[in-house]
Formats: structure tokens, C-alpha cells, sequence
């Protein structure tokens, strides 16, 4: 052997193929990458291979180097203007019949190689027209130099196939669509123009791709292109990472490598955009899905109510406040709805922050800093983490839930000046709740200052939608952090506590003091959204059938789940495994979001649905029967692994059952 190997690997399921992949690497790595690419074949989420073959072979020691195509992308909005433009680019490359050639596409499906087409006369021209021609025989130099078999990219192992195949003799052009169903991004390749990614080439959902490589030259010269296709080996170098490929100068490769690093793990975000009001529905990539991901609990940011408070506040106030609350930008909407929302708490008083994140952030900075001790649940949300990261103070996480070990480690943080112990009220990933009543009685055992984030409880938890103390006939934590921006329809944070607390976060808090105030528009639409919730008290009543109804309906397909609030989890573990459920639900019309770490932990990955009021009966045992469909083997299966019994097989508990004081 020569001590360059290619390795390959391809599998399939049912006579199916799973997934394929081919590595060059030193045939001292070989057994390693082998092992590896088999391991990767056997947790793929297409499923489960039953054939794998591996195949290793020596490569002679002249290896071909070939430097990389230059890459240029091109953002469109659609897969019309993406093929327009693939067509123009075509024209530019000499190709006359650019829209003829795109057209071809129809045929390309069904085959595991390319189509290897006369540029001129537009005929076909592989020997075996249902396979196509399969560029193999090559990688990415850097990652063999690197010594690591590299994680599946599909940018970079495109532009090692498209150097080689423009490198191969008489091939003028390459169009290419992936037939991943949510991989909507292809190329145009050239010698000239380089490798020009075009950003949308086809539906979302759409499993037909292809490549077509286009030939100019002579009949007797076909044979040669092809054995340079199937047989030379080639390494590839310079080859781009994915976002340095926007030619970012180079202090931005670190950048590059961590989104690599996200998206190869199947964890690379995208903001997705909803048409039309927020709503039980929303059209997204021209499609209408059904929404069970909005936190507009009760349907009231498209009240009509609501939305004309804000239009009046707008024509009344202006468009912006103008200026800090402290300075220029408290104006009457401000004021109203403080006094409105410490009255529907039940507290002494209330003050407004610009958002949520900025309300637990500015609250727990200012209550505790450098000598401090702050308690937290291991699950709380993010924003209350940073809120204790930034302030300085001891952070102590307790157990989830466990009053026993927020109890012993108050017992531990006697010698700090104050104690603060923060709580979600519901938490936002799992849809449990706090006990507050044991969440009080110890926090005031050790005088520590007691904080509960209401974000997902307000409007939703206790029988009128006033939250814990409500549900729980209980008082009042010292802190209540709630938002507008849920339930409320609006947008925005709120504290509720004494008249001291305010006025002391009012002088001290951050980002209160230093933040333009929220405009009185969206400062009155939530005003109007709060007259709403206490006069039409049914909504809440709807949203607590609707959960149960779904939970019963998830039961029903084989899904046990379990949720005291407005947000049903259903835990799925593998992070791609999820996205993928989540796409297949997504695919028939339901939009229902998988959460990933950093949200949750790794390997806890779920789908979180979100029920509204507004949600009819129908699509709620529509989307239960949609998420059996997909998980009620896995879910079954991954509690038994990760011993989450507790979450996964609980019976629903009706959110306001009025549990009274324990
Ligand atoms: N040789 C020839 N044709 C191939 C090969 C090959 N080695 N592998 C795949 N094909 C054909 C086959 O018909 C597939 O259906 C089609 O190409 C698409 O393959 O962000 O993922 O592997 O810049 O789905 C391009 C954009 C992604 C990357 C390409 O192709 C970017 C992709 P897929
Ligand atoms: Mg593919």
C-alpha cells in the first residue's frame, strides 16, 4: 500500500440508500475514520442501515492537487429567482440553452450520479443513464493534513466534487440541488465564474435534486471525462469554511469555525419569518401551518381591542417615548399601566422594563452584587443566569425544584450580606411549576429575598390568570417579574413588589435607567390586553381544556407527557433526531419548534408545543396524532434510557386544580 488510502463507506436501508461518504486519508487513520463513518451511518435519522460497506483502498502516491473553486453567494428569496439566476449564470458561462438544461432537472431524481449532458445538443450521455456519473476519488486536502476524517458538511464536500468536476476534460459547467428536503441551497459551477452558491434553487420540502454536469467536445471523448471523474484521485486544497466563504477577511475565520462547529452538530439557527398577524396560524415560506410555537397564549396580540389601543397611543404619543423613563420618556400610558398590573398582582406596585431579559436582569443586578449569595434552579431561564452572572454575586444552582437543597444551600450563604433565591414560576422548557408556597416558606425562614419569574404563568397559571399565589392561594413572592410579551399580546418586562422595591430598583436598576422607555403604544396595547384577560376570564378557562385536551390526545397516540402550564414538552434526546421530527411535522402543515441545546441540555433535546386559547379541537388532535406518528416508539424508548420517567410518564395535572396551601 502507498500511504494515502480512500475510504468509503455507503449504507442502506431496505435496498434504500441511508447515507455515503468517502474519506482520503493515511492508511494509518484508516481503520479509525472506517469505524467512524460506520458510526455515523448507524445513527443516522433517515434511519437505521441494514447493509453497510466499507471499502479501503490504496491510492497511488502522485496524488492530483487541484486548488479549490472561488466561492460567491448569491442570496435570492425564492427557488424561481434562484433558477433565474442559475439560468443567467449559465448564459454568461456560453451556454445558449440555459433554460432547456434547468428544465432537465425532471430527470436527474432517480439517480445516484449526475447527468452527463451534451451542452449543445442537449443529449444524454452516460453509459448507464439510470445511475448517471459519480465524481468519487476525492476530499478536502486541509482535513487530511488536519488528520481528522473531518464531520459532514455538505459546503465543503460540494466544493471538492465541484473542483474536481470542473477540472475534469471537456466539462464546461455543473448545476447542482441537493435532494435533502430542507437543504434548499445549490450551485452553478464554472472554471470562470468559480463555485456560486445560490441561497434558495428549491422548495422546502422538496426531496428531488440532482446535479447535471455539462459537456462540450467530441463523442469520442466522453470515456476520458469519465475515468477522470470516476477513477483520478484528487485533494482539494483551500478549500472554505462556510461563512469565511463570503470572502471575510481572515480574523473572521475563528467565527467561521464555530458556526461550522454549531451546524455540523446540528445546531445552527435560522430566524424563520411568519407572514400576516401573530396568530394559531401563520403563513411561513409561502406555506399556512398551523402555529403550536407562539407564546400569544390567550390570541390577544391580534385583538382588535388591542390593536387599536396601540394605534390610538401611537397617533396620541408618537412612535417613540423620546427618552429614558428617568428623563423625558415616562408619559400617562407608562404610568397607567404600572398602577394596572400591580393591581391585577395584587401588589403594592409595579415598574416597567423594555423586556423581560432586561427586567430579570435588572432586577437581580440590582438587588445582589459582590458579596451577595444568589440561588437559582437549575433550570431557570437564561435571562435570569445572566442576571446572576452579571451582578457579581456567589452563585449558588440548586437542584430543579428541590426546596430540601435550595434549603441547605441558604443554610451554607449565612455570612453574605443578602440572600436572593430566583425561580421560573413556570419553566419555559419543561412546563412544570414552582411550589411556591415551600418556596416562600423557606426563603423566609432564612430571610433571603424570594424572586419568581411569571413570564409563562401570567395569564395562563391560576384561575383568572393572576399566577402562582393565585393558583396556589398563597402570597406573593417579594420579587414578581412577569412579561407583557406573552399572555399580554405586547412586548416588555414588569417587577411587582413593595412600594420600596420599586422605588429602590427604580434608582438602581441598570438597565431601567438606562434603556429609552417602551413606547406608549405597545405600553398601551398590553393595558388594553390586561382590561381584556380580566373581563373575559374564559380565555384562560379555553387554554386549560385545550391542554388538557391535547395531553389526552397525545396519551391516546402513545405519548405520555405532563405539563402544568401552557407548554407541553415532549423530549425526543438526539438534537438532529429532533429536527428532523420536527421538520417531517412541519412538512404536514404543523409548526412545532425543536429545542436544542444551549436552550436545554445536550441530549435532552424536545419538541416544544405551544397551545394557545385560540388552537380549534381539531388542530389540536390533528398535531397530537401528527407527533405519535413520528415519536411513540423513540419517546418510550429514550425515557427507559435516561431514567426521565418522571417527566414522560406523569399524568397531566390541571394547571389551576387549587391545591390550596400546602
Ligand atoms: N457524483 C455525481 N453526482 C452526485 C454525487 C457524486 N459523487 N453525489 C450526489 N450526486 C447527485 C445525486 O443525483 C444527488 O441526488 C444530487 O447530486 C444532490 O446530491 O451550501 O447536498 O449530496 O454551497 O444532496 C450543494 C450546496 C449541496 C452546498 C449539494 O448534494 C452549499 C448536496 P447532494
Ligand atoms: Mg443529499
Amino acid at each position: 500500500m502507498s500511504d494515502l488510502v480512500s475510504v468509503k463507506m455507503r449504507a442502506s436501508l431496505s435496498g434504500l440508500h441511508v447515507s455515503g461518504a468517502e474519506k482520503i486519508v493515511p492508511v494509518s487513520s484508516a481503520s479509525k475514520v472506517a469505524s467512524r463513518l460506520v458510526e455515523r451511518a448507524l445513527s443516522h435519522e433517515r434511519g437505521t442501515p441494514d447493509f453497510i460497506n466499507v471499502k479501503i483502498e490504496s491510492l497511488p502516491s502522485d496524488i492530483l492537487r487541484l486548488k479549490a473553486l472561488p466561492v460567491k453567494t448569491h442570496a435570492v428569496a425564492t427557488p424561481a429567482e434562484g433558477r433565474a439566476l442559475a439560468a443567467r449564470l449559465l448564459a454568461e458561462a456560453g451556454i445558449a440553452n440555459a433554460d432547456e438544461i434547468m428544465a432537465r432537472f425532471s430527470e436527474t431524481h432517480s439517480l445516484r450520479g449526475a447527468m452527463l449532458l451534451d451542452a449543445d445538443t442537449l443529449e444524454r450521455l452516460e453509459p448507464d443513464q439510470s445511475r448517471g456519473v459519480r465524481a468519487t476519488y476525492m476530499d478536502d486536502a486541509a482535513a487530511l493534513a488536519r488528520g481528522t476524517a473531518g464531520v459532514k458538511n455538505h459546503y465543503a464536500e460540494a466544493i471538492v466534487l465541484a473542483t474536481k468536476v470542473q477540472n475534469a476534460p471537456n466539462i464546461i459547467a455543473e448545476i447542482c440541488v441537493s435532494d435533502d428536503p430542507d437543504y434548499v441551497t445549490g450551485y452553478v459551477a464554472t472554471c470562470e465564474l468559480g463555485y456560486r452558491r445560490i441561497a434558495v434553487l428549491k422548495e422546502k420540502g422538496d426531496p428531488n435534486g440532482g446535479r447535471i454536469f455539462l459537456y462540450r467536445g467530441p463523442r469520442d471523448g466522453v470515456a476520458k471525462t469519465i475515468e477522470f471523474l470516476e477513477k483520478t484521485p484528487v485533494l482539494v486544497d483551500d478549500v472554505p469554511t462556510l461563512s469565511s466563504a463570503a470572502n471575510a477577511p481572515r480574523r473572521f475565520d475563528g467565527l467561521a469555525d464555530a458556526l461550522d462547529e454549531r451546524q455540523a452538530a446540528g445546531l445552527s439557527r435560522q430566524c424563520r419569518t411568519l407572514e400576516g398577524p401573530t396568530g394559531p396560524t401563520a403563513v411561513v415560506d409561502g406555506r399556512e401551518l398551523v402555529v403550536f410555537a407562539s407564546n400569544d397564549y390567550l390570541d390577544l396580540a391580534r385583538d382588535p381591542r388591542v390593536v387599536k389601543a396601540a394605534a390610538d397611543a401611537a397617533k396620541e404619543f408618537g412612535a417613540g417615548s423620546g427618552g429614558a423613563r428617568l428623563t423625558t420618556g415616562t408619559q400617562p400610558p407608562h404610568v397607567r399601566l404600572e398602577n394596572a398590573l400591580a393591581k391585577f398582582k395584587g401588589s403594592e406596585a409595579a415598574l416597567l422594563y423594555g423586556t423581560g431579559y432586561m427586567a430579570n436582569v435588572g432586577a437581580i443586578s440590582a438587588l445582589v452584587g459582590k458579596g451577595d449569595a444568589v440561588l437559582s434552579d437549575e433550570l431557570n431561564h437564561a435571562s435570569i443566569i445572566d442576571g446572576c452572572r452579571l451582578s457579581g454575586a456567589d452563585v449558588l444552582v440548586y437542584r430543579h425544584g428541590d426546596m430540601e437543597d435550595l434549603d441547605r444551600k441558604l443554610g451554607a450563604c449565612r455570612e453574605h450580606r443578602r440572600r436572593l433565591a430566583v425561580s421560573d414560576g413556570v419553566f419555559s422548557m419543561d412546563g412544570d411549576i414552582l411550589d411556591l408556597p415551600r418556596f416562600l416558606e423557606v426563603t423566609r425562614r432564612h430571610d433571603a429575598f424570594s424572586m419568581v419569574d411569571e413570564a409563562h404563568a401570567t395569564g395562563v397559571v391560576g384561575q383568572t390568570g393572576r399566577g402562582l399565589a393565585e393558583h396556589f392561594g398563597c402570597s406573593l413572592p417579594d420579587v414578581l417579574m412577569g412579561t407583557l410579551s406573552k399572555a399580554l399580546g405586547a412586548e416588555g418586562g414588569f417587577v411587582c413588589g413593595s412600594k420600596l422595591l420599586v422605588e429602590y430598583l427604580r434608582n438602581m436598576s441598570r438597565p431601567f435607567i438606562f434603556s429609552t422607555a417602551p413606547s406608549a403604544a405597545v405600553v398601551a396595547a398590553a393595558d388594553a390586553a390586561l382590561s381584556v384577560l380580566e373581563a373575559e376570564p374564559w380565555r384562560v378557562e379555553r387554554l386549560r381544556e385545550n391542554v388538557a385536551f391535547f395531553v389526552g390526545e397525545l396519551k391516546a397516540h402513545g405519548i405520555a407527557a405532563s405539563t402544568q402550564s401552557a407548554i407541553v414538552p415532549v423530549l425526543v434526546g438526539d438534537e438532529r433526531r429532533a429536527m428532523a421530527v420536527s421538520a417531517a411535522l412541519e412538512r404536514d402543515g404543523i409548526l412545532v419548534p425543536a429545542i436544542r441545546y444551549p436552550t436545554v441540555a445536550r441530549g435532552s433535546a424536545r419538541l416544544r408545543v405551544a397551545i394557545m386559547s385560540a388552537h380549534a379541537r381539531e388542530q389540536l388532535s390533528r398535531a397530537a396524532s401528527l407527533v405519535g406518528r413520528e415519536l411513540s416508539g423513540e419517546v418510550k424508548k429514550f425515557s427507559r434510557h435516561m431514567g426521565v420517567d418522571t417527566i414522560l410518564t406523569n399524568d397531566y395535572q390541571p394547571v389551576s386544580a387549587g391545591t390550596g396551601l400546602r
